[in-house]
């Protein structure tokens, strides 16, 4: 007999992880200590940060099109998510893959796709990086390394497996010692093919960096609706894969354990899988608004976790360190703001397909 709600609740309740009160894995250095390990320069730390205004004011000038009436079907913004993407993908080497769900115009954006074809992709037009045929939740780079979003919840993770396996043994990649990156939602892991893949990936020791953007709820559904185990890390110890936990909401949590893991995965190939805890500040499509996310989570829950901002807690480190402030951050927001708007611009000036142009891409000629 099926489990009542609540009995699934209770089953998953003494493995709940609170991002609030446990630094993930209990490993985290503080971040300058983190700096140090890392040799993070001012510079690159000054340019995470604007990475990350750059990356939240995109997602916003995204939202008021799509109330505009400019972004043809769906819409997911990345909203709180920022330090999850930035802190796995400034590992990134040239040769490297890497995969997304399809909230996916961050990971695109960092990879450095032009943000004016990626805004192009979102309105549906020619110059878009996938010619205004995939949108929002298919964006594809394949000179930044960007082997796609992905709209099947899920989808991606099984094609990680193929990434994986052609950058172990393709022999003019192999010297490099690149990694696949997959991203995915909490949602992926109840899909058949994320169990299949994880066992090949581990079977063949595959160079394979998934990581787990845990921001509670797969549309209206949270984890502890829909997973037995609400310690989603730990399953991948059904396929006998390393696996930790991180704050998704610390760019350096999350930079020092993505680094640590892929240095030694370009020495030694084998899968690993990161879970990261993290929170969407926005509805879960654009179309969402507040009476819909009513219904699955409360204000005081998102206020909570606003207090947590991403953008917050590096800003504290670089204020501490005495290279932000108030009116450099206020020249790094209107920048920006500048590069969003010039994207819409851009993407607003973009062509249509042609009808001509609708069947190319789409099959081999
Ligand atoms: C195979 C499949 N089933 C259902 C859907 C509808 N759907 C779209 S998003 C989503 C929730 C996925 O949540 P999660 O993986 O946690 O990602 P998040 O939206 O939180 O980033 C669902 C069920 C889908 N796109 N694909
Ligand atoms: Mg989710």
């Amino acid at each position: 007999m099926a489990a009542s709600p609540a009995a699934v609740k209770s089953r998953g309740a003494s493995k709940k992880y609170d991002a609030h009160s446990a630094k993930a894995g209990g490993k985290h250095a503080p971040a300058d200590a983190v700096i140090k390990k890392l040799k993070l320069s001012d510079d690159e730390l000054l340019h995470t940060y604007q990475q990350m205004l750059d990356i939240r004011h995109f997602e916003e000038q995204c939202n008021r099109a799509f109330r505009a009436g400019k972004v043809g079907g769906y819409l997911h913004l990345y909203i709180g998510q920022e330090a999850v993407s930035q802190g796995v993908l400034h590992t990134y080497k040239p040769g490297d893959q890497a995969l997304s769900s399809y909230r996916d115009h961050a990971h695109c954006l960092i990879l450095g796709s032009d943000p004016g074809k990626i805004m192009a992709e979102i309105f549906g037009k020619s110059d878009g990086v996938s010619r205004g045929k995939g949108g929002s939740m298919h964006l594809f780079d394949r000179d930044k390394g960007f082997a796609g979003g992905y709209g099947i919840v899920g989808g991606n993770v099984p094609l990680s497996v193929g990434l994986g396996w052609a950058l172990k043994h393709k022999k003019d990649l192999k010297d490099n010692r690149n990694v696949c990156f997959c991203f995915l939602g909490d949602g992926s892991m109840n899909a058949g093919g994320f169990h299949e893949s994880l066992n090949m990936a581990q079977l063949y020791e595959l160079p394979i960096l998934y990581v787990l953007e845990n921001n509670k709820y797969a549309m209206g559904t949270s984890v502890e609706r829909s997973s037995a185990n609400t310690d989603l890390a730990s399953r991948a110890d059904s396929y006998a894969m390393a696996h930790s936990k991180v704050d998704g909401q610390d760019y350096f949590a999350v930079r020092e354990a993505a680094q640590e893991v892929v240095d030694n995965m370009r020495r030694h190939p084998a899968p690993y899988f990161l879970e990261t805890v993290t929170y969407r500040y926005v509805g879960h499509g654009a179309a969402d608004g507040p009476e819909t996310q009513s219904t699955y989570r409360n204000t005081e829950e998102l206020e909570e976790w606003k207090k947590r901002d991403p953008i917050l807690i590096l800003g504290g480190v670089l204020r501490a360190r005495g290279i932000l402030d108030d009116a450099k951050h206020e020249a790094m927001d209107k920048q920006a703001i500048e590069m969003a708007r010039q994207a819409a611009a851009f993407a607003d000036a973009s062509p249509v397909c042609t009808r001509e142009e609708l069947t190319q891409d789409v099959y081999v000629d």
